[in-house]
């Protein structure tokens, strides 16, 4: 008989599954406590796939040799309480669809950073004519693009929801860019628990794998310390030199792998700031160990021109630079955003507040921070916080109106900047759907 894979969640992660699992032959069944988006729907009733909506049937699903809990289900969640409670595995996606391909897997995570290192690092396999898969955490699911081609090569963007229901997934290439807090109302409010997950990318890699990583991050490097790895190191800094990884000299980015050696001029970066930077040495690691011409990779990033909504230079109207962050959905990403503002600010900022602790944003606001417009459902934390800080704060729940208010605020040479430092969900579908409402926003005004 075959295997019974339950799926929890009807999003891109479940839908990709599902047709994966299909496709190995599984009695798949997937289920969702919500309304199934019609165009996941659409999919599954086209490949002929079993599914419920509005409700996890107990009897349905505990019946299952293995289930697939999509990121976005917490592990509280009573049914998936209930499948651990059976001794049923409840596993991610990327543990899933890394079992069925044997290409090489270039895997990205991080607090902030995860989509610019990994597109970049996409772009640069691409210049040199190979065809990486780009999924995980950004645009069609893992699984999804493992049950339709069969690729040498995937970078994937992983975040720690994914990684919490790793058991054997091992890339050949790992990045863990920076660990700093976030989603910590997935983790108990325990930041040590969020580092645990990161650092899950690394747990099942063998001493013939890499983990690149940041050495000026303190949290990283502890962890390390007290955490050995199997892996070879190869870590990044702006601060260190070492014989083997990523640094700075005489303002070149320089690689040293075994005594192979990369250069370029910083100045040639295009993605601007020392985070970009980090990215950049982190993606050309990559490319270096898979053996990319030198000369590609300088052209690469010289050419890369960065991610939509991450700190995207929309339009200037009236010499005030509007700049859609929205990708910014934590505290840390904000910092880096704000940190990068080179005259007054009038930021927008709020949505669903994850556990953030904004006093690290403090001498930033003090600093660049002009007027601050809090968007978002519930605006209690953001106006006790930072009442005091600025001279202007208004609320507002309308994304049209934060930009037609921070249009009156803004002076000649001002910038409006959007970096929410929060999840979208209270006011919109995704951070791609409030950036773009913010860019339309912009341009109607
Ligand atoms: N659902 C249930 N039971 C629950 C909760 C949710 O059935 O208890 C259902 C919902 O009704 C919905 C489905 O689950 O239909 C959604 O699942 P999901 O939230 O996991 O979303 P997916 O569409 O599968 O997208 C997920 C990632 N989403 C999250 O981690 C929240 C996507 O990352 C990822 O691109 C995709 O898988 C493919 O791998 C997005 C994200 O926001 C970009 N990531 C977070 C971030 O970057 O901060 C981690």
């Amino acid at each position: 008989m075959n295997k019974r894979l339950v799926i929890l969640g009807a999003g891109e992660s479940g839908v990709g599954t599902a047709i994966l699992g299909k496709a190995k032959g599984y009695d798949v069944f997937v289920s969702d406590y919500g309304e199934i988006k019609n165009s996941y729907k659409t999919v599954l009733n086209k490949q002929g796939l079993k599914w419920e909506e509005n409700g996890h049937t107990t009897s349905q699903i505990l019946n299952a040799d293995v289930v697939m809990k999509s990121p976005g289900i917490p592990d509280t969640t009573p049914i998936v309480k209930e499948l651990v409670a059976n001794n049923i595995p409840v596993i991610s996606e990327i543990e899933f669809a890394s079992k069925y391909t044997d290409a090489t897997l270039v895997a990205i995570t991080g607090s902030n950073g995860k989509t610019t290192t990994t597109m970049l690092t996409g772009h640069i396999l691409k210049q040199a004519g190979l065809q990486p898969g780009i999924a995980g955490n950004i645009g069609d699911s893992f699984a999804k693009m493992v049950s339709e081609q069969n690729l040498d090569t995937y970078v994937l963007e992983i975040s720690s929801f994914q990684l919490d229901g790793v058991v054997d997934f091992a890339p050949h290439i790992a990045i863990i860019l920076n660990v700093t807090p976030d989603h910590l109302d997935r983790y108990d409010n325990n930041f040590e628990n969020y580092i645990a997950s990161k650092f899950r990318i690394a747990a099942n890699q063998k001493e013939t794998d890499y983990l690149i990583y940041d050495a000026d991050d303190p949290v990283t490097v502890d962890w390390l310390e007290k955490h050995p790895v199997k892996s070879q190191l190869l870590p990044f800094s702006l601060e260190k030199k070492f014989e083997n990884g990523a640094f700075i000299e005489d303002n070149n980015l320089v690689i040293q792998i075994d005594n192979n050696t990369f250069k370029m001029a910083t100045s040639n970066l295009t993605i601007k700031g020392k985070h970009n930077t980090k990215n950049a040495m982190a993606a050309a690691t990559v490319a270096n160990l898979l053996s990319i011409r030198k000369a590609t990779i300088r052209e690469s990033l010289e050419g890369f021109q960065g991610v939509e909504h991450r700190l995207e230079q929309v339009l200037k109207i009236n010499n005030v630079q509007y700049i859609n962050d929205s990708k910014a959905t934590n505290v840390n990403a904000t910092f880096y955003a704000l940190d990068s503002m080179t005259a007054p600010t009038v930021w927008i900022v709020g949505g669903v507040d994850k556990g953030n602790d904004y006093r690290d944003l403090y001498p930033l606001i003090n600093e660049k921070v002009k007027a601050i417009i809090c968007l978002g459902v519930d605006n209690t934390k953001l106006m006790s916080h930072f009442g005091n800080m600025v001279d202007v704060i208004v609320e507002t729940p309308s994304m049209s109106e934060a930009v037609k208010i921070a249009y009156k605020i803004a002076e000649r040479d001002d910038k409006v900047l959007l970096s929410p430092a929060c999840a979208s969900f209270d006011l919109f579908e995704n951070y791609e759907d409030r950036g773009r409402q913010f860019k339309n926003a912009v341009r109607d005004l």
